[in-house]
């Protein structure tokens, strides 16, 4: 059996967590990330028969039967994933059709995984509907984003629109745009739900107040579709409260679709 701490997912997962940390995005126990693995990735370095404990989720994600996750853990802060992952990380399996998940490894004060596993359960069962390559559930509170949702109306094609317009790379990065979510309880299956019913449109779904969920078929990928989004909402707050001279216009956006063969979501461009 292999080191676990050599594995690629474990290397790039403790690298990702960090690098989300250093950018101002998981304050305190702020944030959660979850993996999808694959069983003969697994199987280098666990042994998939030897359960530590069994995790009840409180939801049913049938379609994620079998399927195990590397996953933080609830109350665990970023900063400290690099200095103790045993303690901060887990490596989860699902089973009784997502009711309950056998923990292969990590939580090892006793903890479990993020108190957002529902959402992010619920998540990868949608976006794996539309991506069957998605690998990755993301979520985090860049203060940009988060600032925007204050003083930018909600409406998904307005706060897509602004974030386009703010830098170019925007609309070739997510051209889908973003979805928006109302305040909501955080930690609930209710608004696990309503983010995997977002997550159906678009692989960013900002939650209002709070923060933004990413997917995407790896760490990178989706590090990037935040980083950008992020960027955007920071070019925004710096000159919301200016006259705006110039903008990216739609004709220019329509331009970029045919440079680098994107289509911006439907109804979204003029
Ligand atoms: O505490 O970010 O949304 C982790 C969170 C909850
Ligand atoms: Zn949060």
């Amino acid at each position: 059996m292999k080191d676990l701490m050599t594995a690629p997912f474990m290397i790039e997962m403790i690298r990702t967590v960090t690098n989300m940390y250093q950018h101002g995005w998981d304050e305190r126990n702020g944030g959660n990330v979850s993996l999808m693995l694959e069983d003969a990735e697994v199987a280098e370095y666990l042994d998939p028969g030897r359960v530590i404990r069994t995790l009840e989720t409180g939801f049913t994600a049938p379609e994620l039967e079998g399927k195990t996750f590397l996953v933080t853990g609830t109350g665990k802060y970023f900063k400290n994933v690099q200095y103790a992952p045993d303690f901060n990380l887990g490596i989860v399996r699902l089973r009784e059709a997502g009711r309950q998940a056998d923990l292969l490894w990590g939580f090892s004060d006793g903890g479990r995984f993020t108190s957002e596993f529902p959402a992010h359960m619920m998540s990868h069962v949608a976006r794996l509907k539309v991506d069957p390559d998605n690998r990755v559930v993301m979520h985090c509170h860049p203060a940009n984003l988060l600032a925007m949702t204050y003083v930018h109306e909600l409406d998904e094609r307005a706060f897509t629109r602004t974030l386009w317009q703010m830098c170019t790379e925007c609309i070739v990065v997510f051209p889908e745009g973003v979805n928006v979510l109302p305040w909501m309880l955080c930690g609930t299956n209710e608004i696990g739900e309503a983010t995997a019913e977002k997550m159906l449109t678009a692989r960013l779904v900002v939650w209002a107040q709070h923060g933004i969920y990413g997917a995407g078929k790896d760490l990178d990928e989706t590090f990037g579709l935040i980083e950008t989004a992020e960027k955007g909402a920071e070019i925004y707050m710096k000159i919301a409260h200016l006259p705006r001279l110039n903008t990216i216009t739609d004709t220019q956006m329509h331009l970029l679709e045919e440079r680098f063969g994107i289509k911006a979501r439907e109804g979204y461009l003029d």
